[in-house]
């Protein structure tokens, strides 16, 4: 909904004339818009509708810059007006201007669900804000594959799983399973790819052993439990291994789930990270592009 819509859902020709006074000449984003999240978005705002400050960003709810902002919590007390209160208190020392309780609802056992509403003063400068991407061409199944008899001239190994005490194995399964996810083919079905699933709460020591037995070209590792930063000590944990084992560069070493960000995977010794979303053409392009690339093959 564009924000002379929001504006006009108030009903009356005043608010619409207030709204689009308000949205008007907001200033426009300094810089340079090239490699930054400004860049990514400066088409959508062709200027039929007011236009953010990118230097300054803020949350908008009913019109531009108002802060606005929606939380939702459970507190640890029995559902009335003393809860509402407490939830009240607590918006409003986490910064937040005119917090309002919006939803009170006992979820049993002494125990309140609270939906808020509340402004932040708040600002962000997107305009300058780079993050870490994995740079790939994204190929498809059939161009995947034909990127390997051309480039590589050999099927590739590739090796997945879900490390550590993790026991989630829908994410990797997403990436490596014959049927697929999201209308895309996991790596398992790509005829020039010899993949293995190791399935769920792999050790370590176990995906080195895996990786010097299949000479793996590449290695998986899901990581979806983040409790304790215990995805940290097991991604590092692999990378020390494979270090101390000196087959850490013959590899492309690849992190994912759903909070592993490129950036983060990166600062821990892996060559890509993906997170929520990912499929399974996006990974499989990483890792040909990155055998080639590093002359691996
Ligand atoms: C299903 C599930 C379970 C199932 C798992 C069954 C199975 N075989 O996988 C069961 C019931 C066993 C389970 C158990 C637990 N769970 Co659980 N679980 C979930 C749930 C509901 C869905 C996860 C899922 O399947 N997502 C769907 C897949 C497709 O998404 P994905 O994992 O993000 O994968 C995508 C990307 O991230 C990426 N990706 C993922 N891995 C990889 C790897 C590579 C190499 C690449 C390239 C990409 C990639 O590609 C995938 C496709 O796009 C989530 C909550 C949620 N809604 O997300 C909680 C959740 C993950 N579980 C959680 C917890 C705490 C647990 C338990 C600790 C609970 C407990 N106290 O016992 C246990 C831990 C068990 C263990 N040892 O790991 C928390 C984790 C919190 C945290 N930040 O650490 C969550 C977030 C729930 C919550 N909100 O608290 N869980």
């Amino acid at each position: 909904m564009s924000v002379n819509a929001l504006d006009s859902s108030r009903g009356d020709a005043q608010g619409m004339a207030q709204g689009t006074a308000q949205n008007v000449g907001q200033g426009t984003a300094p810089g340079d818009a090239q490699g930054t999240a400004q860049g990514a978005v400066q088409s959508a705002w062709r200027g039929e509708v007011a236009k953010p400050d990118f230097s300054r960003i803020r949350p908008y709810g009913d019109t531009m810059n108002d802060g606005k902002v929606q939380l939702s919590f459970s507190l640890p007390v029995p559902d009335g007006p003393e809860a509402v209160e407490a939830a009240r208190q607590l918006g409003a020392k986490m910064g937040l201007s005119t917090p309002t309780v919006v939803h009170h609802e006992d979820i049993g056992e002494g125990f309140t669900f609270i939906v808020m509403y509340g402004n932040t003063e708040h600002t962000v400068d997107y305009a300058h804000i780079q993050v870490p991407k994995v740079e790939t061409t994204v190929m498809d199944f059939y161009e995947v594959n034909e990127y390997i008899r051309d480039n590589i001239g050999r099927h590739i190994t590739v090796i997945g799983a879900c490390a550590g005490d993790d026991a989630h194995t829908v994410g990797i399964d997403a990436i490596m399973n014959m049927k697929g996810y999201n209308g895309e083919y996991g790596l398992e079905r790509y005829p020039e790819i010899d993949a293995f699933n190791l399935g769920s709460q792999v050790t370590p020591e176990e995906l080195l052993r895996k990786a010097v037995e299949l000479n793996a070209d590449a290695l998986l590792v899901s990581q979806v439990v983040t409790q304790k930063d215990t995805h940290v000590h097991t991604l590092s944990a692999l990378v020390d291994l494979l270090e101390a084992e000196g087959i850490r560069e013959k590899l492309v070493l690849i992190a994912g789930g759903p909070r592993i960000s490129h950036e983060l995977a990166l600062e821990l010794g892996y060559d890509a990270g993906f997170g929520p979303g990912t499929l399974a053409p996006e990974v499989a392009s990483f890792i040909v592009e990155e055998i080639v690339r590093r002359r691996l093959a």
